[in-house]
């Protein structure tokens, strides 16, 4: 009989920096008396990450959602934008609050990733981007949705909340289409508790993201557009340089437990686990897997209950569609049946826990709870 964990299981681990380090940093900040407002912490870590993410320009932000509203202003998109529904909230939300209709365009089977073939149906005159986001950390099909981009003359705006340090054939992800935006939140694999950044190669962008964070200030005596305060104070600055040194270890420590994972829950009938994309140097950031009613004999949502028995607390991303929240069901692009895909898709997924302070034998209990769930 196999006993549950002694305490609650959770989808994932924050990294932490050394709290000695943390507190060297704490002490310069001090000194300095500068908290937030562009100080030296938030300088560094702009430095440090566009050297990380091989970014031309880039700015960090109080969370990813306010990169994502800030980088629609900066692009000055407008009317519709195509988007993903198997996606966090924030997505389609970042849309909603620059007064844009988000259009939702089916996903890839495989990938979870919005479908490249689709998209072209969805342009219509009031088309002002594509917003694809590179889910679960999984590039989008990059070339396919530029060509498309190129051709009715859209922009490119990627959620790459999820992408942090993902490489395709050796170009990092940051490299594809008009701007990026990563999110720096606590359970993301890389963080500054909360935050987020964008990358950019026009370095005009730059510009007006960092004068739109700090309430459209230019000067002292000039403020030119009415922007917010989307600003990362210098402490969580501090926690991110520190993080940045970390971040590598932690990706093969997930790589590993992924692994160990792959192998571990192959031999059971009708769950399906992801593979690496060739080419693709992944960041192991969630670990989904599927499941087949039909061969694994119980649902997703019952397999998530059960686990909850265990203490295992995973989590059903993304599941409920975006296209089926309330507020958004009602738009013309929401309907299930122009979503077959992501509807069926959204069904059968679960994340399962993964960090890097994960032991084999935590895997090895979760993959055991799973089988045996499967032996009845
Ligand atoms: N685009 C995409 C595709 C995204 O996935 C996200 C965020 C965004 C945009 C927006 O970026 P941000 O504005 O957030 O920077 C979490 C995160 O809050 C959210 O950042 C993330 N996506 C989303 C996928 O996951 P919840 O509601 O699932 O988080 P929560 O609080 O249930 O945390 C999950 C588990 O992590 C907990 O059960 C325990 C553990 N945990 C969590 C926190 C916050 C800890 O151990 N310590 C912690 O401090 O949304």
């Amino acid at each position: 009989m196999l006993e549950p964990f002694a305490k609650p299981f959770y989808i994932t681990q924050p990294l932490l920096p050394d709290i000695d380090e943390f507190n060297e940093m704490l002490k310069e900040i001090w000194a300095s008396k500068q908290l937030s407002n562009n100080g030296n912490m938030v300088k560094q870590l702009e430095r440090d990450l566009s050297g990380y993410l091989n970014a031309d320009y880039l700015s960090v932000f109080s969370s990813g959602t306010v990169a994502l509203q800030l980088a629609c202003k900066v692009l000055r998109l407008s009317g519709e934008i195509i988007t993903t529904p198997f996606t966090f909230a924030a997505t389609a939300h970042s849309l909603v609050w620059n007064n844009i209709k988000p259009v939702f365009c089916d996903i890839e089977e495989d990938s979870y990733n919005i479908n490249p073939d689709l998209i072209e149906s969805l342009i219509t005159q009031n088309t002002t981007a594509i917003m694809p986001v590179h889910v679960f950390g999984n590039p989008c099909k990059v070339k396919k949705i530029q060509k498309i981009a190129d051709k009715y003359g859209l922009k490119v705006l990627y959620d790459a909340a999820h992408a942090f340090g993902v490489k395709v054939n050796g170009k990092p992800i940051s490299d594809f289409g008009d701007i990026s935006m990563f999110s720096f939140h606590a359970t993301k694999i890389y963080h500054t508790i909360e935050g987020g950044a964008l990358t950019y190669k026009d370095p005009y962008f730059k510009e007006r993201a960092d004068s739109l964070r700090n309430f459209g200030i230019r000067s002292l005596e000039s403020v030119t557009e009415p922007g917010t305060n989307g600003k990362l104070n210098e402490i969580q600055a501090a926690v991110g340089i520190l993080l940045l040194k970390q971040v590598e270890d932690e990706i093969k420590a997930r790589k590993e437990i992924t692994n160990l994972y792959r192998q571990m829950l192959k031999e059971i009938p009708g769950i399906i686990t992801s593979k690496d994309m060739e080419g693709v140097s992944h960041n192991y950031s969630y670990f989904v897997i599927r499941i087949n009613k039909e061969e694994y004999g119980i649902s997703r949502d019952e397999l998530f209950d059960k686990l909850l028995e265990y203490n295992i607390i995973a989590r059903k991303y993304f599941y409920p569609l975006c296209s089926n929240f309330q507020c958004y069901k009602d738009l013309p692009s929401s309907s299930k049946l122009k979503l077959p895909v992501a509807n069926k898709i959204a069904d059968m997924v679960i994340c399962l826990p993964l960090h890097g302070r994960m032991r084999e034998n935590d895997v090895e209990k979760i993959c055991t709870i799973i089988k045996a769930f499967h032996e009845g």
